[in-house]
C-alpha cells in the first residue's frame, strides 16, 4: 500500500512509497482504510523536529475512514463501521480517563502505540505521527483510537475534527471556557485558529478579533465569524478598545512561537484567560515577571487536543456542523493526491490556506 514517509528531520519532503505493509495486528487492533486525512501543521512540526517523533515515520494524524478488519477482541466497531482516527485515545480506565475525567491527558495508549512499529517497508519497521499514520492507504489502530460516526457523514469534514476542529473549536469551549458576551482575541488563522475563531461564534462572544501576519488570511477569518481581523502590528490598537483598555477576556495563540504565546498573554486583561494551543519546541522558553503572575492574575493554560473527550466531543463537532452552526466544509481549501502531499506541505508553510485534504 502507499504511505508518506518522513526519513529524517529536517527533510522538507516526505518519501511517498507504495511498498509499504502494516505489521500483524493484535486482538485489541482494528485496521481502517484511510479515505481522507487532512494536513495539520503538527506534521510539519514532527519534519522540522518541533515535535520529537520516532523516525522513519508515516506522519498524518487528522484523519477518518472505514473500518476494514478488526481483532478478535474488538467490540466497539464493526468492520464497515466510518471512523474518525483519534491522536491522544483514551484508555478508559487510567487516573485521567476516570479520576480526573481528562481523558484527553491519557497517555497510555498514545505512548504504548508511539513505541511500537505500526508499518514495514521491506526489513525496516517504520513508526506512525502519534500511533496514527493517516498518511496512508491503511493504518493500525488500537479500537480505543477510532469513533465511530454515522455512514451519512461526509468522511471529508470528518476527517478535519480528528484533529484541528477538536484542538480549535475545544480549546475554545473546553479548555478557556469562553462566556457568551465576552471578547476573544485568536493569534494564528490556520486551520486551529479558523476552528477557535468559529468555537468563540458557538460559545457567543461579542467580539472575536483575529491576528495573522498573513493579509490574505484576515478576510478568511472574517469569513468564518471573526468580527474584526488584524495584521500583529495593529493588535495594540484593538486591544485597547477591550474592557475600557485593559484588554481582551480571553486569548487563543494558536501558532505555536514564544513570541506570539506571550502576546497572547499580555492581551488579555487582569483575570483574564491566555489559552495556548500552539506547540513550539522543546527548547524554546516562554518568560514571565515574578511580580506580573500575582499581580494581573490572568490564567494561563495550555490546551491539549482541546481538552476534548473524543467519544463524546467528534459528535459534538459534527452536530454543530449538521446544524450549520460549525462550517467545515468551508475549511477545506484544496483536495490533493497521496502523490502530491508535498505540494499541500509547501502550500501549509506560505500560511495561505486553512486546510487540504489528502485523498486516498
Ligand atoms: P497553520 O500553519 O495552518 O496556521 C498557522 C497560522 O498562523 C497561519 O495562518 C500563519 O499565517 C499564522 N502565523 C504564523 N506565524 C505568525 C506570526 N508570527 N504572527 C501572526 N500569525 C502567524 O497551522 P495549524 O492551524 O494547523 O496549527 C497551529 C498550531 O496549533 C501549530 O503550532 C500546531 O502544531 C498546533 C496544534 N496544537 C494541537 C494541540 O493539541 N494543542 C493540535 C493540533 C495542532
Ligand atoms: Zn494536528
Amino acid at each position: 500500500m502507499r504511505a508518506a514517509i518522513l526519513r529524517n528531520v529536517g527533510d522538507t519532503a516526505l518519501d511517498v512509497c507504495d511498498d509499504v505493509e502494516l505489521i500483524e495486528p493484535g486482538p485489541t487492533d482494528v485496521i481502517v482504510d484511510i479515505t481522507h486525512t487532512g494536513i495539520c501543521h503538527s506534521d510539519l512540526s514532527v519534519m522540522n523536529g518541533t515535535i520529537p517523533e520516532r523516525i522513519p515515520s508515516v506522519l498524518g494524524h487528522e484523519g477518518a475512514g472505514i473500518v476494514a478488519e478488526v481483532g478478535d477482541a474488538v467490540t466497539s466497531v464493526s468492520v464497515g463501521d466510518h471512523v474518525i482516527a483519534v491522536w491522544s485515545p483514551p484508555c478508559g480506565n487510567c487516573v485521567y480517563c476516570l479520576g480526573h475525567k481528562r481523558p484527553n491527558l491519557c497517555a497510555n495508549l498514545q505512548f504504548g502505540i508511539m513505541l511500537r512499529p505500526q508499518f514495514r517497508q521491506g526489513d525496516q519497521d517504520l513508526g506512525a505521527m502519534c500511533g496514527v499514520g493517516t498518511f496512508a492507504d491503511r493504518t493500525l489502530l488500537p479500537e480505543q483510537a477510532v469513533v465511530q460516526i454515522d455512514a451519512g457523514v461526509p468522511l471529508e469534514t470528518a476527517a478535519l475534527v480528528g484533529c484541528g476542529v477538536m484542538t480549535g473549536v475545544g480549546a475554545a469551549l473546553n479548555t478557556a471556557k469562553v462566556a457568551p458576551g465576552s471578547s476573544v482575541v485568536v493569534l494564528g488563522a490556520g486551520g486551529v485558529g479558523i476552528s477557535a475563531i468559529q468555537g468563540a461564534r458557538i460559545a457567543g462572544a461579542a467580539d472575536i478579533v483575529a491576528v495573522d501576519r498573513n493579509p490574505a488570511k484576515l478576510g478568511v477569518a472574517r469569513s468564518f465569524g471573526a468580527t474584526e481581523a488584524v495584521l500583529p502590528e495593529d493588535l495594540d490598537e484593538v486591544k485597547a478598545a477591550m474592557n475600557g483598555g485593559q484588554g481582551f477576556d480571553y486569548a487563543l495563540e494558536c501558532i505555536g512561537h514564544p513570541v506570539t504565546m506571550r502576546a497572547a498573554y499580555d492581551a488579555v486583561r487582569r483575570g483574564g484567560t491566555c489559552c495556548i494551543v500552539g506547540v513550539g519546541r522543546v527548547e524554546e522558553q516562554l518568560s514571565f515577571s515574578a511580580f506580573e503572575i500575582f499581580f494581573n492574575e490572568k490564567n494561563l493554560v495550555g490546551s491539549y487536543y482541546g481538552g476534548a473527550d473524543v467519544r463524546v466531543d467528534f459528535h459534538r463537532m459534527l452536530r454543530l456542523a449538521e446544524a450549520g452552526q460549525l462550517d467545515l466544509a468551508g475549511m477545506i481549501d484544496r483536495r490533493l493526491s497521496l502523490e502530491d502531499i508535498n505540494d499541500g506541505i509547501d502550500a501549509l508553510l506560505t500560511g495561505d490556506v486553512v486546510r487540504q485534504v489528502v485523498e486516498l
